[in-house]
């Protein structure tokens, strides 16, 4: 059978298995639309099965989360862990609260993890968890009862050899804090390398907090840098408005680009003369508020609710809120007003259509699994710290941050050259980060 017959036919199988996991089943096409030429030059990996391994993880995890609120109604979420693959390293992956989290969200999120922290070249293999629990609204109090009874849970499963989570959407340092101190209550360790996006005061690192959204930036500035182009005088859409979103237009600032919009799910504003990082920060950290409290302050940005970010021209566009944002006709649009390069601070953010667009355009596309792979390498840096009862400064942090990504853009970059796909980062990516979990895999034996 050819080999993209037998990947075909691989992904029917998949998704036979997990029927109604839509997310996962988008994850795995991708992937596996782009190895064929990875397994024509080693066949092993087809012998050994080492492709249906990677789509199985090794272990799924679904539990009951009881919580009170502050009126004494109870509540009851579902909580998961999917521990992926460790062939690298311990499972690695953040955890997600949000209100349409589901076994299928987890398990796209976990299969890219894979990819991604093998494409950092770090010791860490891929996990991911969370729940179906709506963080907003919620007091502080509420947040640490939910966090408290899923670390209750969690704790059994998890640990600095095991599998360490961090954050992701709707869990960020204050929740990171919750979890630790209860992990840390029901063990009696102070075992920091559990978790990692912890804050100052326990283990924590420098610049992890900054970290994703830093690295999308310098992975943008690296992908211009190759067409001999950069961030100076450009004008950048950032979607989202939370911890990548934030820091990817600080540092989009910082390398001479202008960042005009930026968003959350209920509208988008405009500010033509730069978002001010400050206020956005403001809003969203501190106040935990709606993003149209900003236009309150800036007079004279606009708000708008209820549209889609994507209509604002741009040069760069970095979607940093959430998966399936970016539609074909939405790239398409961007196409239109002059986008020319694409950096996903977000997983798998443009739908199957749109990265058909993007790649067709020209455009330099970096996806997700590259762009915002700074994020989880700044946790293994935090690992390391922590391992060796060290703490890096600032300025070294975020130089190993910079070195990371620029490593993780050249093997891209030389991966999709030496494959005859010049300029296609999606297969860059894609086969890169196989042929390294791969050959992991294949060497632990059958297991
Ligand atoms: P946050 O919770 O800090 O912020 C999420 C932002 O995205 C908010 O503005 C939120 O708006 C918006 N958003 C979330 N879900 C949706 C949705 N369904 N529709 C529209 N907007 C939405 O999360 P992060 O910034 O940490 O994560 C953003 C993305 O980056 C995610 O895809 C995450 O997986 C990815 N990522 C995060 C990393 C990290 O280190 N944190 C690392 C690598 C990737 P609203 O408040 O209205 O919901
Ligand atoms: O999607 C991601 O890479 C993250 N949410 C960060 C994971 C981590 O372990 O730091």
């Amino acid at each position: 059978m050819r080999v993209q017959e037998r990947l075909d036919s691989l992904i029917d199988e998949v998704l036979q298995r997990n029927p109604g996991e839509a997310e996962f089943h988008q994850a795995v096409r991708e992937v596996l639309g782009s190895i064929a030429p990875a397994l024509d030059k080693h066949p092993e990996f087809a012998d050994a099965k080492i492709i249906e391994r990677l789509c199985e993880p090794e272990r799924q995890i679904i539990f009951r989360v009881p919580w009170e609120d502050d009126q004494g109604e109870v509540h009851i979420n579902r909580g998961f862990r999917v521990e992926f693959n460790s062939a690298l390293g311990p499972y690695k992956g953040g955890l997600r609260f949000h209100r349409d989290v589901g076994l299928g969200t987890i398990k796209f999120l976990g299969f890219e993890q894979v990819f991604k922290n093998a494409l950092t070249g770090m010791p860490i293999g891929g996990g991911k968890g969370g729940a179906d629990f709506d963080p907003r609204g919620r007091s502080d109090r509420e947040v640490m009862r939910f966090c408290q009874s899923f670390m209750t849970e969690l704790y059994r499963h998890i640990g600095e050899y095991t599998d360490v989570p961090a954050g992701d959407v709707g869990v960020g340092g204050r929740e990171i804090g919750f979890l630790f101190g209860q992990y840390k209550r029901i063990t009696n360790r102070y075992e920091s390398g559990v978790l990692t996006g912890k804050s100052l005061h326990h283990g924590g690192a420098q610049v992890r907090t900054e970290a994703t959204g830093y690295g999308a930036a310098f992975f943008v500035e690296e992908m211009l840098r190759a067409r001999g182009d950069s961030f100076d005088g450009k004008q950048v859409v950032v979607s989202g408005a939370g911890n990548v979103a934030i820091y990817t237009i600080e540092k989009v600032h910082q390398l001479g680009g202008r960042v005009v919009a930026c968003s959350d799910s209920s509208g988008f504003v405009v500010d033509e003369k730069g978002i001010d990082v400050e206020l956005l920060r403001q809003v969203k950290e501190v106040d935990r508020a709606r993003i149209s409290a900003y236009v309150d302050v800036r007079r004279d940005a606009d708000y708008r609710a209820g549209a889609s970010v994507w209509e604002v021209p741009c040069d760069v566009a970095m979607p940093s809120a959430t998966q399936n944002e970016i539609s074909g006709a939405q790239a398409a649009t961007l196409v239109r007003n002059g986008c020319i390069a694409v950096g996903e601070g977000a997983n798998m953010p443009t739908t199957p259509e749109g990265v058909d667009v993007f790649l067709e355009s020209g455009a330099a596309y970096g996806p997700g699994k590259a762009a915002n792979c700074g994020g989880v390498a700044a946790s293994a840096l935090e690992m390391q710290q922590n391992a060796s009862r060290d703490s890096w400064s600032f300025e070294q942090s975020e130089r190993r941050l910079r070195e990371i990504i620029t490593a993780v853009h050249a093997s891209c970059h030389a991966t999709a050259e030496e494959y005859g796909m010049g300029g296609n980062y999606v297969a860059g990516a894609n086969i890169a980060a196989f042929t390294r979990v791969a050959g992991a895999v294949l060497a632990l034996g059958l297991v």
